[in-house]
């Protein structure tokens, strides 16, 4: 099977509401691969280009001091099926509409401030991976637990 990459990054409320471990612990439960991990402060210009689909929106210039108002966590996670399964733990867009046992659903209340983010396709995954991350951040290892997770 193919092993996607999936960017998600903890976005600026869920670092200032003390969620990142929390939202790390969920990848790592389900069985992920984290390849890719730091806390950072991003530029209007790559918020832009992140969300460029978004342009035009009546949202986007909000979204975009919503994006750059505090640190937000970077992560790239690898595995069999990652941005679909990510999307899954992270739940609807708007957090009310979010299923609980979500991310989104048991954490946050409005679309504006719904503290984190996933790639919504592989191809996605590997431009926003390669936006956000050097070369040198994204490490290849072996989980111990590798054998114990695929058959
Ligand atoms: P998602 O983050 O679930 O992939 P998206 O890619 O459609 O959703 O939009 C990116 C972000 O933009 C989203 O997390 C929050 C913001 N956003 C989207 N739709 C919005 C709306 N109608 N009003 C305000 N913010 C919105
Ligand atoms: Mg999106």
């Amino acid at each position: 099977e193919q092993v996607d990459q999936s960017y998600i990054m903890v976005k600026p409320d869920g670092v200032q509401r003390g969620l990142v471990g929390e939202i790390i612990t969920r990848f790592e439960k389900k069985g992920f691969k984290l390849t890719g991990l730091k806390l950072f402060q991003c530029s209007k210009d790559l918020a832009e280009e992140h969300y460029k689909d978004l342009k035009g929106k009546s949202f986007f210039p909000k979204l975009i001091d919503y994006i750059t108002s505090g640190p937000v966590v970077c992560m790239a996670w690898e595995g069999v099926g990652v941005v679909a399964s990510a999307r899954k733990l992270i739940g609807s867009t708007d957090p009310l509409k979010a299923e609980p046992g979500t991310i989104r659903g048991d954490f946050a209340v409005q679309t504006g401030r719904n503290i984190v983010h996933g790639s919504d396709s592989p191809e996605n995954g590997k431009r926003e991976i390669g936006l956000w991350f050097n070369e040198a951040e994204i490490v290849q290892w072996t989980p111990a637990q590798a054998a114990w997770l695929r058959e």
